[in-house]
C-alpha cells in the first residue's frame, strides 16, 4: 500500500463531483398531486419516484454546458490535485457508456451520443496533472437483478464488466466504492471476502489503483483508506490512512434551493485541521443539470486556492 498511496498522501487535498441522473432534477420532485419533495441524489428513494418516471426525467437529462477544462481549472484554483466523479451512484445511471446496459448517459439522455463527460475529464485532468479517480455505488437500485440473493451473482458480473470497461477505457487512479451497505436487506449481502476478491481483482487489472475502503466493511483492513464522512475525526485510527470528504453545502448533488455555503475561510480550517492529523481532505461540488459548478462553488474554491497560495501551500 505504501508506494502505491505515496502521490495520495503528498496531494492531499481532492475535489468530489456528484453528478447523475438525479442532477437533472436539480434537488426538487413536483409529485402528482401538486405536493413538493425535496433531495439531491437520494430523490428517487427518498421522494419513492416511480420507476417509470424517473427514467422519463433522465431521458431529457442533457448536460450539454458540462466543461471538464473548467471544472478542472476550478479544481486547479483551489489547490486540489485530484478529482473523484460519481461514475455511478445508488440510481445505478453509469455516466458513461457503459456496454453492459442502456441506463447511463449515452443511451438514455437527451445529451449529445458523441460526448463522454469521463473520457473529457480524463483528458483536462492528464493535461493539468491532476489525478482522476470514480465513484462507484455497489448498491443499485435499478438493476433489476441487484435485489434478489439468487440473481445477485448475475448483477456482480455486470458490475465487474463494468469496472473492467472503467479501468480500461480511462485509466483511474483511484476508485472509491460506497453503497457496500444495502438498507432493504439487513442481511448485507456483501461481505468483507466480496469486497477482498473485488479489490485482487482490480489489482489485477491496475496494481496501481488506490481503493476506498468501502470496497469491504470500512475497517482498517479494508481497502487503502478510512472515508469519514462530513467530520474529521479527533482520533484518526491507528495505521490507517483516511479521507474526510464533505460537502460546500448541504448536499453533495444539486440542490437548487441550497445555499448555505461554506465559507472559504471554513474550508481552509478543515483542509489545515485534516492535514494536521494526517489526512486527505475531499470537498465536494454539485453541477447543475446542465453540467455546471455552481458559481457560489467556484467562488469558494478559487477564495481558498488564493489562501492556500498566499501561504506558500499552493
Ligand atoms: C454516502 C452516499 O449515500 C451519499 O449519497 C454520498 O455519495 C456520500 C459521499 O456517501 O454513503
Amino acid at each position: 500500500t505504501s508506494s502505491r498511496t505515496s502521490w495520495w498522501r503528498q496531494d492531499r487535498f481532492g475535489m468530489f463531483i456528484h453528478f447523475g441522473a438525479y442532477s437533472n432534477l436539480e434537488g426538487e420532485y413536483t409529485r402528482p398531486d401538486g405536493t413538493v419533495c425535496r433531495n439531491a441524489e437520494w430523490i428517487k428513494r427518498e421522494c419513492r419516484i416511480p420507476d417509470e418516471e424517473y427514467e422519463k426525467q433522465a431521458a431529457t437529462f442533457n448536460p450539454s454546458a458540462f466543461d471538464a477544462k473548467a471544472i478542472v481549472r476550478a479544481a486547479k484554483d483551489a489547490g486540489q490535485r485530484y478529482i473523484v466523479i460519481t461514475s455511478k451512484h445508488h440510481d445505478g445511471y453509469a455516466m458513461w457508456p457503459t456496454k453492459q446496459n442502456t441506463w447511463n448517459l449515452r443511451d438514455h439522455s437527451s445529451f449529445d451520443p458523441h460526448r463522454d463527460i469521463l473520457a473529457e475529464l480524463k483528458q483536462a485532468a492528464d493535461a493539468a496533472g491532476i489525478k482522476l479517480g470514480f465513484y462507484y455505488s455497489i448498491w443499485d437500485w435499478h438493476d433489476p437483478d441487484f435485489a434478489g440473493p439468487a440473481t445477485f451473482p448475475r448483477y456482480k458480473k455486470r458490475m465487474y464488466a463494468q469496472l473492467k470497461e472503467l479501468v480500461d477505457h480511462y485509466d483511474p487512479a483511484l476508485l472509491w466504492f460506497d453503497g457496500e451497505w444495502d438498507a432493504d436487506n439487513p442481511t448485507n449481502r456483501w461481505s468483507r471476502q466480496d469486497g477482498a476478491d473485488l479489490q485482487a481483482y482490480l489489482h489485477g487489472l491496475n496494481p496501481g489503483l488506490i481503493v476506498n475502503n468501502r470496497v469491504g466493511k470500512r475497517e482498517v483492513v479494508d481497502g487503502d483508506f478510512g472515508t469519514p464522512e462530513q467530520e474529521i475525526p479527533t482520533e484518526p485510527v491507528d495505521g490507517q490512512l483516511w479521507e474526510s470528504c464533505m460537502t460546500l453545502n448541504d448536499h453533495w448533488g444539486f440542490a437548487k434551493y441550497d445555499t448555505n455555503w461554506k465559507p472559504a475561510a471554513t474550508v481552509v480550517r478543515n483542509l489545515l485541521d485534516v492535514a494536521s492529523r494526517g489526512g486527505n481532505y475531499l470537498l465536494n461540488v454539485g453541477p447543475d443539470k446542465l453540467g455546471r459548478i455552481p458559481q457560489p462553488s467556484v467562488d469558494r474554491l478559487r477564495e481558498t486556492g488564493r489562501w492556500l497560495g498566499a501561504h506558500g501551500q499552493g
